[in-house]
């Protein structure tokens, strides 16, 4: 493999499409969503999926009915968001955008989207605590760009003083440079009365302050009261009132689970809150209520990475706020007009070969976490894992398959990461066996956010900007030196395991064909063919997946325990401690015999997936290792084809 990484902070994007691989139509992007601060629109949409996509176009109308529309931008726009500045008091825009590719074609433009300037929303979610805890009320806004703080801010919230009782607040990456003063003299009230230096404008979105409260001992279980805004002044530069939608509450709920950051409701923060944060910013997963209020620390209405590294710091207890009068390690990035890349190389590889793409980071100092997406074209490449790199060993990983061609991958430490130039994660993918020479394709760094200490996205402060991997393939790259491990790809090609097996795997399903009704299948065995002091001794983990005929390639998602459902999340779906106790006792039947055993796992209703074969497979590895390392194996890999026709 020849790789020629093209880390160089002042790089731009090299790729012409000459030899393109596969150009689709590039999509209509989704999820347009525009929210006004005091004197600019934001514009926020969902990244495209496309890996030969440039970027998007962004059109704006000052009324709906006009005819007129104005592209806003010289260049197509990298980013998923953007800030339509300097816009006068009271202004209400239309925005629509386009997704652009690599060659300049256009998709068509999305429905209109409006917002008017001056006109802000406020929230607070709903929060839960024992008596006698310190519980916190988060202030949340939905735009606070250009906010004149040096005009003075007041904000009035009301509690239930029988049921809890006020004690203090903590400012927050948005509002940590202000001089803040309370007033709780009546009860039942406190204002908040904030003001910045001359010049002082806010940005960003989300967690302003938190007001803490200490739940009254005698509070019973279940008991509930409210808050809400009495009222909330703040002011554009020019010293106008802004137009608040202050109408949100809180309801606070005396309870043991769901307290901020205990996403699982086990009433304590650690790592599993976090890693359950990690599955919900993925997708892998959909928050439902309580998870939500729980979850979504910076309060910008979704869960990902900046949120799992307030749990992983609420878990150790560290501060999740910046400390009144002592600027944290972090705080130094902030304003620093700093410069962050994210990079992926241009390599050259054969067809058929297996690759390791490094993803690094020019500039890897002040933050704590990152999301990123990264689009493939599945007709040249399969992705097989992406795995943490001395710099990012301390730090929580997980990746997700969205969809074909879609990678995402959420990262997220407790601690500041800190260094210079450093590759952040390493990508492993196979090029497909019957693509053609000479061909390029393009991976997409479609999305990235990097996130601070406090929740804060660093775009609000930096520079975060990408720079797309290039493969090219060709025939003059050196054939790989080992056996070519090939992960369970579309059509897995299964390598000699080593070591020897020690078990023997067997899937079939009961009916080879599908007609009608539900697909409740899945038989599966294992047989332990090895001494049992040798199996005593052995950790293993199991992976089952499900090949369709689209060639889309879905696991079984044991580590979320829905035993019923499929994901594209690679994870073990069963894990032992021992191989003697573990396999062969779960396969064991009640009477002690090692037979087949019924998992109905799979319920796919017939109608809604595509006709044709689909195909099992299942294999036993090392605890702790992947299912595409062959030397890891301790089973054969099994498989089992039914077919589905309606
Ligand atoms: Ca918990
Ligand atoms: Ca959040």
């Amino acid at each position: 493999m020849t790789k020629t990484p093209t880390n160089t902070p002042t790089l731009t994007p090299t790729f012409e499409p000459t030899v393109t691989v596969i150009p689709g139509e590039v999509s209509v992007p989704k999820g347009l969503k525009a929210t006004a601060g005091a004197d600019s629109i934001k514009l926020k949409w969902a990244p495209n999926p496309e890996s030969f996509l440039k970027g998007y176009n962004l059109y704006k109308k000052e009324r709906i009915d006009s005819s007129l529309i104005d592209k806003i931008n010289a260049d197509p726009v990298q980013r998923t968001d953007y800030i339509d500045q300097g816009l006068a008091f009271g202004k209400l825009c239309y925005y629509r955008i386009t997704a652009v590719d690599v060659s300049g074609r256009e998709s068509p433009m999305t429905n209109p989207v409006w917002a008017k300037t001056g006109s802000l929303r406020m929230w607070m979610p709903d929060y839960r605590g024992k008596p006698g805890d310190d519980v916190s009320l988060r202030i949340n806004i939905e735009n606070c760009m250009g906010i004149a703080a040096d005009k003075g801010i007041n904000i009035d919230i009301t509690y239930d003083p029988e049921m809890i009782i006020y004690t203090g607040l903590e400012k927050t990456a948005i509002t940590n440079d202000l001089y803040m003063v309370l007033d709780s003299a009546e009860g039942g009230h406190v204002r908040v009365s904030a003001l910045g230096a001359p010049g002082t404008r806010l940005r960003g979105e989300g967690h302003m302050f938190d007001l803490k409260f200490r739940v009254s001992g005698s509070a019973s279980y279940g008991a509930q009261s409210r808050n809400s805004f009495n009222g909330v002044e703040m002011y554009d530069s020019s010293e106008r009132l802004l137009n608040i939608d202050y109408s949100d509450e809180a309801t606070f709920t005396v309870a043991a689970d769901y307290i901020r950051g205990d996403l699982n409701g086990d009433g304590a923060f650690n790592t599993s809150d976090a890693a359950l944060a990690m599955q919900i910013s993925l997708g892998d997963m959909q928050p439902e209520g309580p998870h939500m209020d729980a979850g979504d620390i910076n309060g910008d209405g979704e869960i990902d990475s900046a949120d799992v590294v307030s749990i992983m710091r609420l878990a150790v207890g560290l501060p999740i706020n910046p400390l009144e009068n002592n600027l944290m390690p972090g705080t130094r990035g902030m304003s620093t007009g700093g410069q962050h890349t994210i990079a992926l190389p241009e390599i050259t590889a054969s067809p058929g070969e297996s690759v390791t793409l490094p993803l690094e980071a020019i500039n890897a100092d002040g933050f704590y976490g990152a999301d990123i997406y990264v689009n493939y074209d599945p007709a040249v490449l399969t992705p097989l894992d992406v795995v943490s790199t001395a710099f990012t060993q301390s730090c929580g990983m997980r990746f997700i398959i969205m969809r074909e061609g879609v990678l995402k991958i959420t990262l997220g430490q407790d601690k500041e990461l800190l260094g210079a130039s450093e590759k952040l994660l390493e990508m492993k993918a196979e090029i497909r066996a019957d693509i053609e020479e000479g061909a390029q394709t393009r991976l997409k760094l479609a999305y990235v956010k990097l996130c601070g200490q406090y929740g804060e996205d660093i775009s609000w402060w930096e520079n975060v900007s990408t720079v797309d991997g290039i493969v090219k393939i060709s025939s003059a790259a050196a054939p790989s030196p080992t056996p070519v491990i090939t992960a369970p790809s579309p059509t897995p090609v299964i390598t000699t395991p080593s070591p020897t097996p020690v078990i023997t795997a067997r899937l079939w399903t009961d009916k080879a064909v599908y007609r009608s009704g539900d697909v409740h299948m899945l038989y599966y065995s294992l047989e332990p063919n090895a001494p049992e002091d040798l199996l005593a001794s052995i950790k293993a983990d199991c992976y089952l997946w499900l090949v369709t005929p689209g060639g889309g390639m879905f696991w079984y998602d044991g580590g979320n325990k829905r035993r019923n459902r499929f994901s594209s999340h690679v994870a073990p779906a069963l894990r032992y401690p021992k191989v003697s106790y573990g396999i062969a006792g779960f396969f064991r039947d009640s009477d002690g015999s090692i037979s087949r055993k019924e998992g109905s796992i799979l319920k796919m209703p017939l109608g809604q997936y595509p006709q044709g074969i689909y195909t099992w497979y299942a294999v036993v590895v090392l605890s702790g290792s992947s299912p595409f390392d062959a030397s890891s194996y301790l089973s054969n890999i099994a498989n089992a084809e039914f077919e589905v026709i309606w």
